[in-house]
């Protein structure tokens, strides 16, 4: 599948200085779901320990085959969607088993992480 583009709409700089940890990574949604061998989307939603939106933050989202020890195939690219949400994209699963994948969001000393499992069949 391919990458939609990314389409930012807002200030990557708003509600900066009022952020407080831990972030919440909720939701995140993957495509296709349920995840299957090869590409995917996986979009999130970041917010603060106050529901406000994350904006301006690094996100990373590493998956990993913990039961073969190695992680995936292609690198994600994390593109920020604006009010807090972003897409990683291609999330490439290259084997079918258990899959292990971490999504991690910082901005400004306050930081959350989220672990996410799949099967691909
Ligand atoms: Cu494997």
């Amino acid at each position: 599948m391919d990458c939609p583009e990314p389409n930012p709409n807002d200030d990557p700089d708003a509600g900066a200085f009022d952020l407080v940890g831990p972030f919440k990574l909720d939701p995140v949604i993957i495509k296709p779901d349920p995840a299957r061998l090869g590409r995917h989307v996986v979009n999130l939603d970041v917010k603060d320990a106050r529901e406000s939106p994350v904006r301006g933050a690094l996100v990373t989202i590493d998956p990993e085959m913990p039961s073969m020890g190695h992680g995936s195939s292609e690198q994600a690219v994390v593109s920020e969607l604006g009010r807090g949400a972003y897409q990683a994209c291609p999330v490439t699963l290259q084997m079918p088993g258990p899959w292990v994948v971490t999504i991690k969001a910082a901005r400004g000393g306050a930081s959350g992480v989220r672990v996410v499992s799949y099967v691909v069949q």
